[in-house]
This record gives C-alpha cells, structure tokens and sequence, in this order.
C-alpha cells in the first residue's frame, strides 16, 4: 500500500506546532537531547513476518481483514510501518511459513520499501504438511537420531534461504522438552541438543551469528531443554564464538528479574538477540510496554549500559526484533504502538544520569539511586522520539495517520476481509 509523501506532509503540519512547543520545553530541560534524537534516528527494531496477521489462541483466531496473503505483501505492510516510523527497517521470517521462492526479487522488494533481513528462524516446533518425521517428541532432543537429523537440515536450509536474502543471523527456539517426570533424560536431551546445535553452527557461513532462544515453559509443561538463561548460556558457550543467547521478554517465569538476566549476559559477550513483548502473565505476546512500561525502562536501561561498558554499537550489535502478536488489536496499529513504547524507553534509558547512578551506588545511597532511576521513568521523553522519527521523514503521530488514512479499510478492499497470514 502506497502512502503518499504529500499527505504525511499535511499530517505533520497540522501537528506541528504543537509537537514543537512540547520539543520546545522538554529540550529546555533534557540537556543532550540532540544527542538522544540522533541515537534514536539510527535505531532499528525488526519486524516479524508473523506478526502482520491477527495472532489467534488454541481457542480460536478473528481475523480483522485486509492481512496479508504472501510474503510480498508482508514486506508492503512492514515497509509501510517503516514509511510512518522510520524504525522498523528490518524484517524476520519465519521457515517455512515464509520461504522466498525467489530471493532476488524478494530482496529487492525489500530493498525498494527500505528493510534489510534481520535474523532467520527455524521451525522444528510444529509439523509441516509432507514432513517425513513428527517432532510430538521434539526436535534436536528427540531419542530417534533420524527426527534430529531432519531438524538439523531444516536449520541449515534455513541458513541457506538466509544467505540469499543477505540475513546474517539464525535464531532457533527450540519447544523440545517434556510434559511428564520420567519422560526424558534430561542429560541425554542436553547433549542431542548440544549435538545438533554444533552441526548447524558448523553450517554458520563466517560472518554470521546464532541465537539460542530460551523459554521456560509452553509447549512442553514439565520440562524445557532450553528452559532459562542459563541453558542458552551453556549451549552458547559450548558452541563458540559466533553463537549468543536470546533474551524474549515473556519466555521467563513470573517475577524473574530479567534485567539483570541481560546485565549478565552482556558481561559475558553472550546477548545477542532480543525479543520485544508484555505479558501479564507468562508468554501473553501483549503489546511492548503495555502492562509493565518501567520493568521494560529497567531493562533498557541494562542494555544500554551493558552494552556502553563493551563497546557495543545500539543498533548493529544485537537483533532487535518484536514478537508479539495476540487476538484483538490491529496487528498493524499493535506494532506502530510496540515500537513507540521501544523506542522511548530507549530514548529514557539513554536519558539517565550514568555519573549520578554510579555516585548513589558507590555511597550506598539508595534512596538517591531510586529517584535517578524513577526521575528518569517519569520526564516526557515522548517528544524526542517523535523529533527523530520527523527529522527521518516519518509521520508525527503513526496511529492517528494509520486511522485518518483508511489504511486498514483500505487493505481490505485490496486484499479482500477473509484474508489469513501465515503463522501462529
Ligand atoms: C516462541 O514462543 C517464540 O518466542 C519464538 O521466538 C518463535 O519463533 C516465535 O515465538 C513464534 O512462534
Ligand atoms: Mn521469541
């Protein structure tokens, strides 16, 4: 779907006064916020091409019309998310609910919409129409050496489809595990795992990265081979240099502290991938920033410091991708809202006093550590990020111009209103 430069041009004039009394003051009192605008106009969050669809639970799905019906027309929606945001340059696919039959032109159609490939992700979770062998028993764990060796070449075509399109990454989530005691040996799981995971790391062309995704629990109920942070930590770390743990923020168990879960791993060189979400719950796949909009400033705040203390750059040095995708929002309004909430406490986490913290910290002054901290969480960052996303050419409010424009009324009248994208 085509949006046309003039009336993003009209949309911001209306808005633009205003946004600028608002930039106005709050860069008044923000020193550095040329320099958190511009760290904002460089940051990317990739898009996942199962998310464009309405995401459905076991208990049903309610399409809201207009999805799309291939890969060409994910790449249309998410370029489209891109032309409003200018954040949302990249895009994940999933194999094989998204194989590029032709990656020369599936490449240039992403180029033409301004998205690089971020990472490749294997599917050895469900069982595919003409599949020799079933996972039911899982992937890289299973006791029958065949289903590992199917899940070992699927990972590697994976790799391979990823080569064509210039992707540089694999993630593989694994839903291997069991659902009862006495199921599994967990240490015989382990190293078929490991085993597996090193045949396809040996498959990484040089450039490339794998990231071991964890989660604590779903689909198996009792035990998960990749069950936590410490599993992946291990996998990565037995597999080399080139392989890192991935960190989704709705794979951990209630309560967990997943900042320092990501303070950790950034100390060891091990993160390397993220995945957006909230939950309330467990794995909910709500809107990023949703229901807990400080722990994710928290979180930020982490990496953002973590990664500083390596020497990481924010936007090359880890894949960034959201991965949600529920049952009642528009998928495409959900992910204009999930990259705002990113991008802000990016903005916020950028925005805290490193020195003040160090101080507090040093004094054991936790009082003062706290207001730094929550002081931070509560200035209205909001206008820099819509500064940033102005000065790359973006729309200043995308969900506003996503509804004034029709767009969704407009896909369903291309598209049709029983369209179903591929995916969960
Ligand atoms: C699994 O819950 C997960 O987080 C993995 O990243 C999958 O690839 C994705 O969701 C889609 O099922
Ligand atoms: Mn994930």
């Amino acid at each position: 779907m085509q949006v046309e430069q003039y009336s993003i041009g009209s949309h911001n004039e209306v808005l633009l006064k205003e946004h600028k009394r608002r930039l106005d003051y709050i860069s008044s009192t923000v020193k550095d916020a040329a320099k958190i605008i511009a760290k904002l106009k460089d940051f990317r969050v990739a898009i996942p091409s199962w998310a464009l669809g309405t995401g459905g639970t076991r208990f049903g799905r309610f399409s809201g019309g207009g999805e799309p019906r291939n890969l060409e027309e994910k790449i249309e929606d998410i370029g489209l998310l891109h032309k409003l945001n200018q954040s949302s340059g990249a895009i994940s696919l999933h194999i094989p609910w998204d194989i590029p039959e032709n990656a020369s032109h599936i490449k240039a159609l992403a180029a033409q919409n301004g998205l690089r490939f971020d990472a490749m992700n294997s599917n050895t979770f469900q069982d595919q129409p003409n599949q020799e062998l079933s996972y039911k028993f899982g992937s890289l764990q299973n006791v029958n050496k065949a289903i590992r060796q199917q899940a070992i070449d699927h990972n590697i075509e994976v790799i391979k489809y990823g080569v064509e399109l210039g992707s540089t990454s694999l993630t593989v989530w694994l839903s291997d595990g069991s659902c009862f005691p006495g199921q599994l040996n967990f240490r015989e799981a382990f190293q078929h795992t490991l085993s597996g995971l090193q045949d396809i790391y040996k498959a990484l062309p040089g450039d490339w990265k794998i990231f071991v995704e964890y989660k604590a629990f779903e689909p198996n109920f009792y035990s998960t081979t990749v069950g936590d942070w410490g599993q992946s930590y291990l996998y990565a770390s037995k597999l080399g240099p080139k392989a890192y743990t991935l960190v989704d923020l709705g794979h951990h168990l209630p309560n967990a502290n997943i900042e320092q879960i990501v303070a950790l791993l950034l100390m060891e060189g091990k993160l390397g991938g993220f995945h957006f979400n909230d939950s309330k719950y467990g794995d909910d796949d709500l809107t990023t920033g949703s229901i807990k909009p400080y722990q994710l400033f928290l979180i930020f705040n982490e990496l953002v410091e973590g990664m500083d203390a390596k020497g990481m750059d924010h936007v090359s040095d880890m894949g960034w991708m959201i991965d949600a995708s529920h049952n009642v929002k528009d998928p495409l309004e959900d992910l204009l809202q999930s990259v705002e909430a990113i991008m802000l406490s990016y903005a916020q986490a950028l925005f805290v006093d490193r020195k003040a913290l160090k101080e507090a910290q040093q004094n054991n002054d936790v009082v003062a550590a706290q207001e730094i901290l929550q002081n931070t969480f509560r200035t209205d960052l909001r206008p820099l990020v819509t500064e940033a996303r102005l000065q790359a050419g973006g729309v200043l409010d995308p969900v506003a111009f996503f509804r004034k424009e029709k767009i969704r009324e407009k896909l369903i009248k291309n598209r049709g209103a029983k369209t179903v994208a591929t995916g969960l």
